[in-house]
């Protein structure tokens, strides 16, 4: 097991270097571009990834949970940590009372439900590492409903293969104009124990710096599938029609889609 626990590892530092040392040499543009080759070379690996990732991650497999004592300081906020959206800042003004989650798409019973419904769910409450692409991490405690629980109140149709989270915030990155953060995951990671919508962390309701009203919490990924200021939850077949086409903002600027860990 500690064999394959340090092969995954060097796996993933590859593909983060590669992502990482594309926008340092100025090779992020041809990476941006979807029918450049270099793109394809990565695209190949990223499906690669995704398979090997999938066969070696198995489909339940739980992250690492720590002890309270682990927990050094607040959750590191990174990305946007203040949106200055209007329709985000109006939301914020009353405490998110007229904030709903509204859950779209290839489900039987569309949902839109308050902050104070999701609340009323059960919970889960896990202390986990979160670990961001550029190379640091933070140990927080996270509460919130499994979105499982959600999905299933839902009826996620048969034809669906991907959760897709639509964010209240609009990101820079500094080679785009700044447009909506979105991500997506397969229903594998949507339906896995550890993944949560959660509003609260370290025992206090979610701060805006890390996503409040709500933000998804998917263990065994890198921090950016992560979605904070979650709006909507949209079912669907194809990641086609959403944004750049790639499954997230991030991706859509040449990060692998697969982000396990
Ligand atoms: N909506 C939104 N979600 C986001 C981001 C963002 O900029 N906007 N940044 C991502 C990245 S790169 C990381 S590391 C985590 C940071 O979460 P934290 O602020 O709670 O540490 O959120 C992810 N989710
Ligand atoms: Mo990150």
């Amino acid at each position: 097991m500690a064999k394959i626990e340090l092969s995954r590892r060097r796996f993933l530092t590859g593909s983060a270097v590669t992502a990482a040392g594309l926008s340092l040499t100025g090779c992020f543009d041809a990476a941006g571009d979807r029918t450049s080759a270099v793109r394809s070379v990565l695209e190949t690996a990223n499906s690669l990834t995704y398979r090997v990732q999938r066969m070696l991650l198995g489909t339940d497999s739980l992250a690492k949970e720590f002890s309270a004592t682990e927990i050094r300081q607040g959750a590191r906020p990174n990305g946007t940590i203040d949106p200055q959206d209007a329709d985000y800042l109006k939301l914020a003004a009353n405490g998110f009372a007229d904030w709903r989650l509204q859950v779209t798409g290839l489900v039987e019973t569309p949902l839109s439900l308050s902050l104070a419904e999701l609340q009323a769910m059960p919970s889960r409450t896990q202390i986990t590492r979160h670990d961001c692409v550029e190379g640091w991490s933070c140990i927080a405690k996270w509460t919130g409903v499994p979105l499982a629980f959600v999905l299933d109140r839902a009826r996620v149709r048969s034809g669906a293969r991907f959760a897709v989270f639509s964010c209240m915030d609009s990101y820079g990155g500094g080679f785009t104009a700044p447009v909506k953060y979105y991500e997506s995951i397969d229903l594998v990671d949507a339906r896995h124990a550890q993944t949560i919508l959660a509003y609260g962390c370290n025992d206090e309701a979610l701060p805006v710096a890390n996503g409040a009203p709500l933000r998804v919490r998917i263990e065994r990924q890198l921090g950016y599938k992560m979605a904070k200021y979650i709006a909507g939850i949209e079912l669907t077949d194809s990641l086609d029609r959403f944004g750049g086409g790639r499954g997230g903002y991030w991706e859509d600027n040449g990060y692998d889609w697969f982000a396990g860990i």
